[in-house]
C-alpha cells in the first residue's frame, strides 16, 4: 500500500486537498508553497516544504523533487506526493527519514503543469503532454485548450528553460509535441520553477517523468560535454539507479534536448538534477504499477524509487559523499 493508501490516480483537486490536509495535520513540518505565477487557466500551482521546525529559516539544504511537467504522464505526480507522505508518516519511526527531516528541506511540487493534467486527467485528452499556449503572448480563453483544433498547440515545458534554449532536440512550431516556445522561460511553468529553485538553492533536484526505466543526468545535449561534477553526478545516479533498477546515463543517450530542467538549473545553480523516467513502456499504465515503482519489484521489490528519492535527500546533506 502506498504511504497515504491510494488506490486510483489523483485528480488536481485531489493533488490541492491532499497538499492542503498534509499542512493542516503537520503544521510544525509542512510549509505551503504557491508558486509565483498562475498557470495560463489561471490555475494556482502548489506545493509543500517538509522538514523539523519548517517555519524556522534555518538555511538547511533543500532537496526539491517535481512532476507533471508533461500532463499525461500521471504516475510522476503520484510518486512525488507519495514520497511526502512517506516523510510525515515515517518521521520519528523510521531513523533514515528522521534524519532527512532534522537536517534538510524536502520540497515537494506534484504538479508542475496543472492546466495540462487537467485536461489528460479530467477532460478526456489523456495525451495531452503540454500547456496550454494557444498563441504566443496571449492567455487562452475558457476552453479554449479542451477544443480539438487546440489540443497539440501548446509549449513544452521541458524545452523552455533556459539551458541551451534555441539548439537541437526542440522544436520552433506551436503543435510540435517539443515546441520550445517564443524564448526561454516564456512560460509561468518554468519562471515557476526557475524561482523556486534559485530561492531555495537546491542542491539535488528529480523531476519525475514517464517512461523509459531511466535515471538522467546531465549533459542533455551530447555537445555541451561532461560537467565539471561528472564524478560526484554519476555516483549519484548510478546508486539511485541501484535501487531502482533503472539504467543510469547521460540525458542525450535517451536523445538530445536542450532547455530542459536541469539543462537549466545544473548550469544555473550548480545543483545536480535527474530526470526520472519511470516504468517500462506507458506514460499512465494501471494505478497498480504505480505501487510497483514506488516500493519495487522482481528484482527490486524492497527497493524501488522510495530509496532513490531518500539517497537523493540525503545527498542534499553530504555531496560530497557519493563522489
Ligand atoms: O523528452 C523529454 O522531455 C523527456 N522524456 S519524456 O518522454 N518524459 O517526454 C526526456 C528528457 C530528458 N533529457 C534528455 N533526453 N536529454
Ligand atoms: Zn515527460
Amino acid at each position: 500500500t502506498l504511504p497515504s493508501g491510494r488506490t486510483a490516480y489523483r485528480q488536481l483537486a485531489d493533488y490541492t486537498n491532499d497538499l492542503a490536509s498534509l499542512a493542516s495535520q503537520y503544521p510544525t513540518k509542512v510549509k505551503p508553497i504557491t508558486l509565483r505565477n498562475t498557470s495560463l487557466e489561471g490555475r494556482a500551482v502548489r506545493g509543500i516544504e517538509i522538514s523539523r521546525n519548517v517555519n524556522v529559516r534555518d538555511g538547511k539544504p533543500a532537496f526539491v523533487m517535481m512532476g507533471l511537467h508533461h500532463a499525461r504522464e500521471w504516475p510522476a505526480g503520484e510518486l512525488t506526493i507519495e514520497f511526502a507522505y512517506d516523510l510525515l508518516k515515517n518521521d520519528g519511526v523510521v531513523p533514515r527519514i528522521t534524519n532527512i527531516l532534522d537536517k534538510a528541506r524536502v520540497v515537494i511540487v506534484p504538479v508542475v503543469n496543472p492546466d495540462g493534467f487537467n485536461l489528460s486527467r479530467t477532460l478526456g485528452y489523456e495525451m495531452k503532454r503540454k500547456n496550454c499556449r494557444i498563441t504566443n503572448g496571449q492567455l487562452p480563453t475558457p476552453g479554449q485548450c479542451a477544443q480539438s483544433a487546440n489540443q497539440s498547440r501548446g509549449v513544452d515545458p521541458n524545452r523552455n528553460y533556459a539551458g541551451f534554449w534555441g539548439g537541437p532536440g526542440a522544436s520552433t512550431s506551436l503543435t510540435s509535441e517539443t515546441y520550445r516556445g517564443p524564448s526561454a522561460f516564456s512560460e509561468p511553468e518554468t519562471r515557476n520553477i526557475q524561482a523556486l529553485v534559485s530561492g531555495y538553492q537546491a542542491t539535488t533536484l528529480i523531476t519525475n517523468h514517464t517512461y523509459s526505466n531511466l535515471v538522467l543526468r546531465e549533459p542533455g545535449y551530447a555537445s555541451a560535454g561532461k560537467t565539471p561534477d561528472e564524478a560526484m553526478y554519476k555516483a549519484l545516479g548510478d546508486q539511485m539507479a541501484a535501487q531502482n533498477g533503472y539504467s543510469s546515463q547521460y540525458g542525450y543517450q535517451l536523445y538530445d534536448t536542450t532547455g530542459t530542467t536541469e539543462d537549466w538549473s545544473y548550469y544555473a545553480t550548480g545543483g545536480l538534477g535527474f530526470t526520472f523516467e519511470h516504468g517500462a513502456n506507458s506514460f499512465h499504465p494501471a494505478f497498480s504499477n504505480v505501487v510497483s515503482y514506488y516500493f519495487g519489484s522482481g528484482s527490486t521489490a524492497g527497493k524501488g524509487n522510495r530509496e532513490a528519492f531518500l539517497i537523493a535527500a540525503e545527498s542534499t546533506i553530504n555531496p560530497a559523499r557519493h563522489s
